[in-house]
């Protein structure tokens, strides 16, 4: 029997290449050795105010770019997280076993809660509902780009210590990283890592972004006052560019630095934005077939919540079981 992938994206703005990089290209390439769950989180993208029409729209818009960029549902389960009411139960069983000091500790709760005049509990909670859709289906791997490893980490931590107060029921997953762009940076501030709702036009490369967008933003990126490439004093905004365009082309090291070693700025600039165009420009094709085949979507998302909606329920009945709650006879 195949091992179990899960994994989720929040359908929080047009998804971009830090996305892709960082963990979707690895989930259809794993889709054939895995037996695999791959989840819109439309719970955890309301832990900050959506406008629900746009959050409606973003949900059928992503589910349309994972088949695009290779989900395929012979080989994957494509669901909505809301349309499986056992992640938000078994969030809350989860949550009764979850200190808050550990839930105060991670980064990104610290990042957005900053952000914030009001801090909603959804955003403190949120890596509690991620455990809940990880354990549901006793997911083996979990692949994620780095910034969500800190999340996979506590998942470990909440399900050992309801294995110990409770008794053995859930399995214990592993993070998985690409090799090349586990973080990809922001073009306009390299520090920061790539993001969806980050303000500024420069910022992220979207999946759809026409092949102009991309090269202007690409040209523009934040560099450093060298004039050309040295991979023994790469600035951040430099090895940026480089690792977005290996991570694309799957260069081996050997390779960029033949290639790259003493290239001006400029060059390396076009060369990277002529890698993302030729990779995005079968995406977008393919995102723009399905958009345009009626009922596609819907079958699909159906399909996959009827196939994954009894191991999910079966792990709730187990876990109230474990916890003495009731269960019919
Ligand atoms: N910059 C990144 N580099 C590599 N991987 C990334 N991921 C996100 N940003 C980068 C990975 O993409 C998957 C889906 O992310 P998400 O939508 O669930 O939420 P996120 O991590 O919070 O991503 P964003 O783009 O920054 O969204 P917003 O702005 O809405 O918070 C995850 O596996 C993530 O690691």
């Amino acid at each position: 029997m195949k091992a179990r992938v899960f994994s989720g994206i929040q359908p929080t703005g047009s998804p971009h290449i830090g996305n892709y990089l960082g963990a979707l290209k690895n989930w259809a390439r794993m889709q054939y050795d895995y037996e695999s769950i791959y989840c819109i989180v439309d719970l955890h993208a309301i832990t900050l105010y959506q406008d629900p029409q746009q959050l409606r729209r973003q949900i059928q818009e992503l589910a349309g770019m994972l088949l695009a960029i290779g989900i395929d549902p012979a080989h994957s389960s494509l669901v909505v997280q809301s349309a499986i009411p056992a992640h938000a139960e078994l969030a809350w069983m989860l949550t009764c076993v979850t200190p808050v000091g550990w839930l105060e500790r991670m980064t990104q709760y610290k990042a957005k809660s900053a952000a914030q005049e009001t801090i909603g509990d959804g955003i403190l909670q949120y890596p509690v509902l991620m455990a809940a859709d990880i354990l549901l289906y006793d997911a083996k791997v979990v692949p994620v780009g780095d910034d969500q490893s800190q999340h996979v980490e506590l998942t470990r931590d909440i399900a050992q210590r309801f294995n110990s107060l409770y008794g053995e029921t859930f399995v214990m997953p592993e993070t998985r990283l690409p090799a090349v762009g586990a973080r990809i940076m922001g073009l306009d501030e390299p520090e920061k890592k790539m993001s969806k709702s980050a303000p500024g036009s420069g910022h992220a490369v979207g999946l759809l972004d026409s092949p102009e967008a991309i090269r202007k933003k690409i040209l523009r990126a934040t560099t450093d006052s060298h004039p050309t490439v040295d991979f023994d004093r790469l600035g951040p905004g430099v090895a940026n560019l480089l690792t977005i365009f290996q991570a694309f082309t799957e260069w081996s090291d050997a390779q960029m630095r033949g290639h790259f070693s003493g290239m001006r700025y400029g060059d390396l600039k076009k060369q990277v934005a002529d890698a993302v165009i030729a990779a995005l420009e079968p995406i977008q094709q393919r995102y723009r077939q399905v958009m345009d085949e009626t009922g596609y979507l819907a079958r699909v998302l159906e399909e996959g919540a009827q196939r994954i909606a009894p191991i999910a329920r079966t792990t709730v009945e187990k876990v109230k079981r474990a916890m003495g709650l009731y269960t019919p006879e």
